[in-house]
């Protein structure tokens, strides 16, 4: 009787929802083209790690290229992905814009895309599935309300110099414009000089060298769109004879372990955290898509902001 019970609950549920949700689709393991943006940073380091072992835990084939920061090798590895008919797409664009063609192949190809980390400006929201990844302008903006309580007994002027991440990039775009829209309410705040350091230690040092050397003495401020930036302009400011975090406040985005480090260390003042910890996100609705599940648009990833006072006590958990 007991077995028969059994048998008809079998019969009765469509199979999918009497399987977990595997990797597999028809028996074969789902198949995932990831086009990264490169190895540029500490922050882009922990997120292929995130990727790469989420999708072995996932049990999903995973494809992955490294663009080395250049889009022409990004379209290069999408179109590859196409070719070789991968079951989904995924991929951080380099920049925002010149992906339409491609994503319209990826569609007449029928490999739905998901969007990961950056965003893309595209008036055709239907060449991507979804897009999983931070708010960057909410990021600027916490970077922005951090200085103006920082600095709310200081009469001014407070000049700042900006090193922002790489031109047309997502991160670089918004993170910018949140830090602006929250200075811009009072005058004593300047951005003197700004500039990109294209999210590289060594650029950001190399730029924040020449800051320094137009105006080192008016600095007040260096705002570093990543932690990798202000660590490489950290080691310039100590070449110049100066005390970063103390002569010069520092804030940047990230939260990696190096800016923790630094922090720990008192020559930065504040990382606004991103997280690049996306795998799990990523392979979830990679099978969401396989399972003909709706997913929702956009997926914000949930952040925090980590002044140097509470860095001590944070590193321990820190995942990357
Ligand atoms: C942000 C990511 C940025 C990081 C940088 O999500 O795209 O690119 O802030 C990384 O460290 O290089």
């Amino acid at each position: 009787m007991k077995r028969r019970t059994v048998l008809v609950a079998m019969a009765a549920a469509p199979l999918g929802a009497m399987l977990p949700v595997t990797g597999f689709a028809q028996g074969k393991p789902i198949v995932l083209g990831f086009a990264q943006v490169g190895a540029e940073s500490e922050w882009r380091t922990a997120n292929t790690q995130s990727i790469k072992s989420s999708a072995k835990d996932a049990g999903i084939e995973l494809k992955f290229s490294d663009a080395q920061q250049k889009q022409e090798n990004q379209i290069k590895a999408i179109r590859s992905y196409i070719a070789q008919k991968v079951d989904v797409i995924a991929f951080s664009p380099v920049v925002e814009t010149g992906w339409d063609t491609v994503l319209v192949e990826a569609k007449n190809a029928k490999i739905p895309v998901v969007l990961t980390d950056r965003a893309i400006s595209s008036k055709d929201d239907t060449l991507y599935v979804t897009f999983i990844g931070s708010d960057f302008t909410e990021e600027g903006r916490k970077a922005g309300r951090w200085l103006v309580e920082k600095e709310k007994g200081n009469p001014g002027p407070v000049n700042i110099v900006e090193l922002q991440g790489t031109v047309g990039s997502a991160p670089a775009i918004d993170r910018k414009k949140g830090f602006e829209e929250i200075i811009k309410s009072d005058p004593k705040f300047k951005i003197i000089r700004s500039q990109t350091g294209d999210f590289t230690r060594a650029k950001g040092k190399e730029v924040m060298e020449a800051f320094l050397k137009a105006d080192g003495d008016k600095i007040n401020v260096l705002y570093a769109h990543n932690d990798d930036m202000a660590i490489g302009a950290i080691q310039a400011i100590e070449e110049a004879g100066k005390k970063p975090g103390k002569d010069i406040i520092i804030i940047s985005v990230d939260g990696v372990k190096g800016a923790f480090e630094a922090m720990m260390a008192g020559k930065l003042n504040v990382s606004v955290e991103c997280s690049p910890l996306l795998g799990p996100q990523l392979m979830a609705v990679v099978k969401d898509i396989k399972a003909g599940k709706s997913v929702p648009k956009r997926i914000v990833t949930q952040e925090s902001i980590f002044p140097m006072e509470v860095a001590a006590k944070e590193f321990p958990n820190r995942k990357y």
